[in-house]
Order: structure tokens, then sequence, then C-alpha cells
């Protein structure tokens, strides 16, 4: 089955038997419990909701196909999933190696929560080179943390490289896929062995829900997640796992029309004069098109730039622009700006933002999927707002 097909139908199969209604939709199963004939046989299998509930199952199904794996399993965020992921693989005195340039929210779990608080030891390496994470594993590292295209400054890392390395020391390699989404990028044929996702951003792709998910095949690895994801409890709620199934039946054609997007504005960013830089993989001049292209099939929709300019025109760049709501998160249909130093990675101290290259007047976006027209005569007037 091919990836758009997979999108629609895995996990929402109409029930066509007797007493079942023909639903072409999932419906929202909200009951907390289930009513058994038997004491020793839960019906259907199910319990308990958070232990399993047949709207997350149906989400779970639909994840894991996407991303060509075994499982899937659906949290009340990214960070819910990072968290229980965490919880499931490290323990303290463990070591954990993380690419240097991460989500913001993801270095503070790791640094602020699971170094300060539970004495696990983390390593962030500039992942863009192979080698300099094949030097940081020690005795003790138990996990390498991936993410690629990093958030904001959309540097990759060579998956299948960095898996090999990881692979003849048995050391699970993690990839945060949010920005690619499983339509531009498959990191498990890559050789990773667990992909994890905000869902709150493409595969839901409409700004309205919070959720995050994890997918693998190893079935040793998934026996310790599923449990963990029970026993600690964030799982993702029946409404929310309708909305992700949902958004996720346009993924493909989305994505298509978010990189076409992203492209055409990229490119006008780097034919103007007030622009310093523009970061994209999609451009010829990314450091690393060719990896790009190697190992993504699309280039996404996410894009940053510097201004020619001081923080405060930067501020009033952004402040001026119509279309483009000034606002956090990513992946959504229509289009979102934002200053990374001072929103998504405030909680970076400010010298290890400097370290890596996060400069405090780099500005995000989030390219949408409004008219393409709309939105350069929507940044052609914030140049002249700023002039
Ligand atoms: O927000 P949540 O669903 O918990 O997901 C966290 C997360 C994890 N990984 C990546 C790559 C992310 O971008 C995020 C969330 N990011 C934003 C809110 C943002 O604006 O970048």
């Amino acid at each position: 089955m091919k990836f758009e097909t997979r999108a629609i139908h895995v996990g929402e199969k109409p029930n066509l038997k007797e007493g079942g209604s023909g639903d072409v939709a999932m419906p929202i199963h909200l009951a907390s419990t289930y009513a058994r004939k038997e004491v020793d046989h839960p019906t259907g299998g199910y319990e308990y909701s958070r232990t399993d509930n047949p709207t997350r199952n149906a989400l779970q199904m639909r994840l894991a196909a996407l991303e060509g794996a075994k499982y899937g399993l659906a949290f009340a965020s990214g960070l819910g999933a990072e968290t229980t992921l965490f919880l499931s693989l490290v323990k303290t005195g463990d070591h954990v190696i993380a690419f240097d340039d991460l989500y913001g929210g993801t270095r503070r779990l790791f640094s602020r929560v699971f170094r300060e608080r539970f004495g696990v030891e983390i390593s962030y390496v500039d992942a863009r080179v192979p080698e300099a994470v094949e030097k940081s594993i020690r005795k003790n590292t138990v996990l390498v943390w991936l993410e690629t295209p990093t958030n904001p400054l959309l540097k990759l890392c060579d998956i299948r490289a960095i898996s090999e390395i990881a692979r003849r020391r048995d050391i699970p390699v993690v990839v945060d896929n949010t920005f690619m989404s499983p339509y531009f990028q498959q990191p498990l044929s890559l050789g990773a062995d667990i992909v994890m996702h905000s869902t709150t951003k493409y595969l839901n792709g409409h700004s309205d829900s919070v959720g995050g998910a994890l997918m693998l095949s190893n079935q040793a690895i998934y026996e310790k997640l599923k449990f963990t994801q029970n026993a600690a409890g964030a799982i993702l709620s029946p409404f929310e796992s309708y909305l992700i199934l949902r958004g996720a039946k346009t993924l493909a054609v989305r994505m298509r029309e978010h990189e076409k997007n992203a492209l055409a504005i990229a490119r006008f960013l780097e034919s103007h004069k007030a622009v310093n830089k523009v970061i994209y993989p999609g451009l010829e001049c990314h450091p690393q098109h060719d990896l790009a292209k190697k190992q993504m099939s699309g280039f996404g929709g996410m894009l940053s730039f510097e201004l020619d300019a001081d923080l405060k025109t930067a501020k009033r760049f952004v402040e001026s622009l119509k279309y483009f709501a000034v606002a956090e998160s990513l992946g959504g249909v229509e289009s979102l700006i934002e200053l990374p130093a001072l929103m998504t990675h405030a909680s970076v101290p400010p010298e290890e933002r400097r370290k890596i290259g996060l400069n405090d007047g780099l500005i995000r976006i989030s390219a949408g999927i409004e008219h393409l027209d709309d939105l350069r005569e929507d940044l052609e007037n914030a140049f002249k707002a700023i002039r």
C-alpha cells in the first residue's frame, strides 16, 4: 500500500460485521472503562482506557504504518513521548548523546529534568559530524538522540552513518522526525531504532491539538515503552487521537504544498538585499544540501533567516505581517513566524545558543499552505515597514 493510501486507510476500516455501523471515520471512544461478561475476559481485550483505547489504537496503527514501523504509541504531547522514552530506557548514571541543536523544550527536559534531577549524563554534540558522535560514546552510553533537520537551525545529521556507529555498540538511536514528517523522511529505513514525533505539528496539521508519538519495530523496546505508557500515564486522549487520525489523511497533500511555499519563500528571501542569510535544506547554498537530497525525499516547510538589522528591527518586521501569525509551534496549514531566541528557544541559556550559532536576530518561518502570492506580498510589505 502506498503512503497516501496508508494515511487514509490503515486503522480506519469500516466495521461491516453484524451489529457494526459501517462508519467510514473512526468513532471517538470516550468510555474510560469497558464492561465484560466474564471476569477473566476483557471485551475485545479492552480493560481501561489509559491502558488501551480503540480510537488511540487506530491512530497508533496509522502512525506505525506511516513510518514503516511495527508499533506505534501515542502520548499527550511530544515531550510526553520523550519523557516516557527516557523513563523506559534511561536510568540514573546512564549517558545519553544528543544533537547540540534541538527544540528548546527537548533540551530543557534533558538538561533541567533528566540531568539535574535524575543524574543522567548528557553530552550535546555536533552530530553533523558522525565521528563526533562516535568519539562521545562512553561505556555507559545507552541512547543517541537525533533531531534532523534541527529546530531552528535546520542542521542535518547522517542517520544511516550514525545508526551504523551506534548499532556496533548496541546503542539505540532515536530520531525526532517532527520537521520532515514521515512523508519526507523515514528514519527507520535508514537504520534508526525509534522515531519520535510531536504530532502537534505536521501529522495533525491544523494547529488545534497537542500530541506526541513513538514508532518502532523492535519488540523488546516496544514492550518497555508500552509498559511505561500505561504505568506513567501520559496518554493521548480519544478526542485528540481522532483529530490526528483526521489530520494525517491529508499529510501527503499538505506536505507537498508546505514545501512548495517554503522553497519559494526561501528563494524570495535569498534574493532580498535586507536579508543576510537564509537557511533551508532545499537551497543549493545549504551546507548539507547533498545529504538532504540523499536522506530526505523533500525539504519540508520550515526555514530560518537573518535580517541585516538589529533585534528591534527584526521584532518590528515580524509584528508587521498580516498572514504570518507571530506564534510558537509549526506544521499547521497557516503560516507562522517567530524569533527562537525570545520564544521557542528562550529556555536554552544564551551562551549555549551562541555556541551552536543561534543568533538573537534569527527568524523562523513555518510556511503554511496559503496562496504564495499573498505570503510574498505580506513579506514585501513587512520589508517596506522596516525601511
Ligand atoms: O510541543 P510538543 O508536542 O510537546 O512537542 C515538543 C517538540 C519536540 N520536537 C520538536 C522538533 C518540536 O518542534 C517540538 C515542539 N516545538 C515547538 C513548539 C516549536 O515551536 O518549535
